[in-house]
């Protein structure tokens, strides 16, 4: 007890002594403030203009807004996405100009666009009018992708800003020439090509494939990318009995082509490359599309991983189908997007130095380009017209693709693949524009 008293009044004594008897403590003072770090300053941002042009009047006028639209889709994912490239915060602009395909006009609009000091130009649609317009692209050090112009000469001019992102004629006119003596047993072929730098060069090629698969070409004529009346040509190719008729030129011209042949009584095919292989074909032709052939660079895209997303939100944006060249525009501009983010720049002598190192997934391919800007391993499907869409009857050459993912909705309109050429390996039957293994570098 007595030590229990003792240590309680020792245990009193001691708080009196620790509280000053019996006044409250203060509490202890605050720690000194840490310094603020003082907000950032906003990011600046950045608009970046990229150039498109394509016709958007006249017979081509549903291709060059479904080219621009493809560029344009591609674009707003781009802003959605609130890209910082070289500390700014960038929004993508779109100038969209009208060439008309005229390559008079093509010149015009792309000095336009140069003028408004666009960082990159997505196009031209037509090599008519991509040729001449790269030498002013190339002369400002401005970077052009065309998605669509196929003619060779477009990259085998030197220009250092010169891409596409399509395999080119002589890959496309080798293929058809092949199918049209090999699978179709072509032995009298007649040939109309419509003039333009595509439709005289793709037919060009297609004739020494023809010829050199053992053809004779029994007859060759030529119209322009406006005519719609045939006849004076095609009765005289009725009076050589071909087995086949190549077209080197655009749906515009195709379809009514293939209904006035069909109003002649020739039961020969047609068979054409990408100008005529569209949805719009079907439309123009009517019952005359059954049985004819085209070509396309390319897998079909619903066989593309990516390929079916981008179907839907094609048609969920704009509430038609893909007619033809939308998906590789929206290549074209992401790949311009993604040299960009690489070099961390906008500026056009900056990311044009990574260009030439792109290797993108694109809904079309796996895009990487040769030395002179073509896209490498270029695949190329040939189609026929059955039901009033587009069947795949097999692809040649390219990278197989990895198998494409599940999409909610179905396939492109126009274009359907049969399970077996689905399935089929790609047969490298076509020789890959020069293709290094390592990244190219433009000379
Ligand atoms: N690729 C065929 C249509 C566009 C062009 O090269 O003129």
């Amino acid at each position: 007890m007595r030590f229990t008293a003792k240590t309680t009044s020792l245990a009193v004594a001691s708080a009196l002594i620790v509280f000053g008897c019996g006044k409250e403590a203060p509490p202890p003072p605050p720690p000194p403030k840490a310094e603020q770090p003082p907000a950032p300053p906003p990011k600046p941002t950045l608009t970046v203009k990229i150039g498109h042009s394509s016709p958007l009047t006249g017979p081509q006028a549903h291709l060059g807004k479904d080219n621009e639209n493809g560029a344009r889709l591609a674009i707003e994912e781009a802003n959605a996405k609130k890209l910082g490239i070289g500390g700014a915060m960038v929004t993508f602009e779109l100038l969209g100009e009208d060439d008309q395909a005229d390559p008079k006009q093509g010149t015009t609009v792309a000095q336009k666009l140069i003028d408004a000091k666009v960082n990159g130009v997505v196009g031209h649609l037509n090599s008519g009018t991509t040729i001449p317009a790269s030498k002013l692209y190339s002369d400002a050090g401005i970077p052009q992708i065309s998605p669509s112009a196929t003619n060779p000469k477009y990259t085998q001019q030197g220009f250092k800003t010169a891409f596409r992102v399509m395999a080119n004629d002589e890959q496309q006119g080798k293929v058809l020439g092949d199918y049209a003596t090999k699978q179709l047993a072509g032995k009298k072929i007649a040939i109309v090509d419509d003039r333009t730098a595509y439709g005289q060069g793709v037919a060009d090629e297609f004739e020494k494939a023809a010829k050199a698969g053992g053809a004779n070409i029994v007859a060759r004529e030529f119209t322009n990318d406006k005519a719609t009346d045939f006849a004076a040509i095609l009765t005289k190719i009725k009076s050589k009995k071909p087995d086949l008729v190549m077209y080197g030129g655009m749906d515009a011209q195709a379809g009514p082509m293939a209904q006035q042949l069909k109003k002649l009584g020739v039961k020969s095919k047609m068979i054409f490359a990408d100008g005529g292989c569209t949805t719009e074909f079907h439309k123009l032709a009517g019952d005359a599309a059954e049985g004819h052939y085209c070509s396309l660079p390319g897998y079909p895209l619903d066989k593309m991983p990516g390929g079916k997303v981008f179907m839907e939100k094609y048609k969920a944006k704009f509430n038609v189908d893909i007619q033809l060249y939308a998906p590789y525009a929206y290549d074209a501009a992401n790949v311009m997007i993604d040299a960009m983010q690489r070099a961390n720049s906008v500026e056009p002598a900056k990311y044009l130095a990574e260009l030439p190192k792109t290797a993108f997934d694109g809904v079309t391919a796996r895009i990487t380009f040769d030395e002179r800007g073509d896209v490498k391993d270029g695949a190329i499907t040939l189609y026929q017209a059955k039901g009033g869409k587009w069947e795949t009857l097999e692809t040649v050459g390219g990278a197989a693709p990895a198998p494409a993912q599940p999409a909610a909705m179905g396939g492109m309109s126009g274009m359907t693949a049969t399970p077996t050429a689905a399935a089929a390996p790609a047969v490298p039957a076509v020789a890959p524009a020069a293709a290094p293994t390592t990244p190219a570098e433009k000379k």
